[in-house]
């Protein structure tokens, strides 16, 4: 059996660190997934696990690279499978969303991909101020000083982009979603606000994105979808000054997710348990 991702993160959000940290975990076997077998095509995220070791954040993807490593894992049940996980460089998604155009290639992944992994930063985005948020007055005086071209907001653009998936897969709109099951990732957790810190990731959600939750939770068989909040890395990094604390304590000592009840876990593993549909 192999369970084949489409992880769907534009540039910056954190999918190489991720997925280094993740590789990281698997190798150690102390988590609910543990890989069982030899990988192949490491070396994205051996690069990254190494910068990591180093104290240092893995670097940027370049935009035209994209590659697929496969990962023989299983869980404590013995159930195995197949993870195969990509990296590629966020620059490709931003270019299908503005350019309206699919390549042959990222249809196909779209159309056969047992789960869809959709990755933001989720501190990056925000409601822009309306009418219910402050009075007439102090919006018309904004919107004066800002007289560039209109832009959709991030949210409306991830709807719309769903949309177009979905439209791409076939999915229908019939009844609720349950193939490809769906994982909001909404990484970089320590950047949020304090008060949020300790929220469920769906609250977190419908607070910055509200258009995205409602979206989803219209439209996705609620067993088959899933909302978690990611800090691969529980502090940000820098690529070219070494963190102290990463090199003494390992990168191992860091990281975890946000469970949709709210509870922290330090097991970065589980966050890809929903994609294998075990409960
Ligand atoms: N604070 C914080 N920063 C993070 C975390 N994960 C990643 N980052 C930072 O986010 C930046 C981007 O991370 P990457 O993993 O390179 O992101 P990416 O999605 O692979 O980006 P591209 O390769 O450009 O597509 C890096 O500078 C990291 O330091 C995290 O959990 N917390
Ligand atoms: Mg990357």
């Amino acid at each position: 059996m192999s369970s084949n991702i489409l992880l769907l993160g534009e540039y910056n959000v954190g999918k190489t660190n991720f997925g280094g940290q993740l590789l990281g975990r698997l190798n150690q076997e102390k988590g609910y997934l543990r890989m069982v077998g030899t990988p192949s095509s490491l070396s994205p995220f051996e690069n990254a696990l190494s910068s990591l070791n180093d104290g240092r954040a893995a670097q940027h993807t370049s935009a035209s690279q994209y590659s697929d490593s496969r990962w023989p894992v299983a869980d404590a049940d013995g159930n195995s499978t197949e993870l195969i996980w990509p990296d590629y460089g966020g620059e490709q998604v931003s270019s299908i969303r503005d350019n309206r155009s699919m390549p042959p290639e990222w249809r196909k992944r779209v159309e056969t991909a047992d789960a869809w992994i959709v990755m933001m930063r989720i501190n990056n985005s925000s409601v822009s101020d309306d009418i219910f948020s402050r009075p007439l007055s102090q919006l018309t005086a904004r919107q004066d000083k800002q007289s560039g071209p209109f832009r959709m907001s991030d949210q409306s653009r991830l709807v719309d982009f769903l949309q177009w998936l979905m439209f791409v897969r076939g999915t229908g709109t019939l009844s609720r979603v349950s193939t490809p099951r769906l994982l909001l990732l909404l990484s970089c957790w320590d950047e949020l606000t304090a008060p949020e810190l300790n929220l469920p990731p769906l609250d977190v959600l419908r607070r910055r994105m509200p258009m995205v939750s409602s979206f989803v939770e219209a439209n996705w068989d609620p067993n088959y979808r899933s909302i978690i909040g990611l800090s691969a890395l529980e502090k940000s990094l820098s690529e070219d000054t070494e963190d102290e604390d990463y090199i003494d304590l390992g990168p191992e000592h860091f990281g975890y997710i946000v469970q949709e009840d709210g509870s922290r876990s330090p097991d970065l593993t589980l966050a890809i348990k929903p994609v294998l549909g075990r409960t």
